[in-house]
């Protein structure tokens, strides 16, 4: 059982999370407020799609990325939020900040999507006295500089001791195990081999008791391997979902929603309950 604020999930099949992305960089006008309307128009295509909940980001955190401030991010994210609305779907912020969850929370948000896993007790704070859910994030450094030189020992082990503190730190604080999600983080500080090896043994995050969410869609690992540039990347893009969910993910973060929930159909009705 997942709670997102008012929406409740059994998880009995694998869900979808539509990512819409509202830096202007990602509409070719450029502008702000034709992008607003996009986003909206966008994420009501990703729910008549069968998105499950819709994954709205401020801040592009590819590899490389510039920081943008708390302002920027707040007047880009909260009227689309708050124009989606009984959209139908929970609302997902994808932000490090505490200030623009608190504001996305009070727009309607359901979830927050914290790459830094509430590594910021502000953040944790925020969470912690509303009832909105919670995707914790493994990384290795920041987004400027993680692509450099990833090291582990052992990347499995060290993302899984990392998420089952994050768990208990988020409990610690209040947020029921019931409101938790925890994501490997693929690509934030990994390199290919890490990425593969992670989605591999996926199954062993699923151990720490909490839903496991897998974003892999589009991500330069797939490149890696079939050649293609990021706007080809369908087909690698629906294979690697299928098999996250094949290895115990319970929610997958997608670019193209349609073709992978229809994998996905695919996947269900072979093998019915989830395991
Ligand atoms: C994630 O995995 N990822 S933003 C580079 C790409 C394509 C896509 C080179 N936010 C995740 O999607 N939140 C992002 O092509 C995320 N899990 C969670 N929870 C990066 C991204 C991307 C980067």
């Amino acid at each position: 059982m997942l709670l997102c604020g008012s929406f409740q999930f059994e998880l009995s099949r694998p869900l979808v999370m539509g990512i819409v992305n509202v830096t202007p960089d990602s509409f070719s006008d450029g502008g702000l407020y034709g992008s607003r309307d996009a986003a909206i128009v966008h994420a009501h295509q990703l729910v008549n799609e069968g998105a499950d909940i819709i994954d709205i980001g401020g801040e592009s955190t590819r590899p490389g990325a510039e920081p943008v401030s708390v302002q920027q991010e707040l007047d880009r994210v909260v009227p689309i939020i708050e124009g989606l609305r009984g959209v139908g779907v929970p609302i997902s912020i994808d932000t490090f900040k505490p200030e623009v969850m608190r504001a996305a929370i009070g727009a309607g948000a359901q979830m927050v999507n914290d790459i830094n896993a509430l590594q910021d007790e502000a953040a944790m704070r925020v969470v912690a006295q509303s009832n909105v859910a919670v995707c914790l994030m493994h990384k290795q450094g920041d987004p400027k500089s993680m692509q450099a030189q990833p090291r582990y020992q052992n990347v499995l082990a060290e993302v899984s001791a990392f998420l089952r503190e994050r768990i208990a730190a988020a409990e610690a604080a209040g947020i029921d195990m019931d409101r938790i999600v925890i994501d490997p983080g693929f690509g934030f500080g990994k390199s290919v081999a890490h990425n593969f090896s992670v989605l591999a043994n996926l199954s062993e995050l699923a151990e720490l008791g909490v839903p496991v969410l897998a974003g892999l869609s589009r991500k330069s690992m797939l490149g890696a391997v079939t050649g293609q540039e990021v706007g080809q990347r369908l087909p690698a893009s629906v294979a690697a979902a299928l098999i996250a969910v094949q290895r115990g993910a319970h929610i997958v973060r997608v670019h193209d929603v349609r073709a992978t929930v229809d994998a996905l159909k695919i996947w269900y009705a072979v093998n019915g309950e989830m395991t």
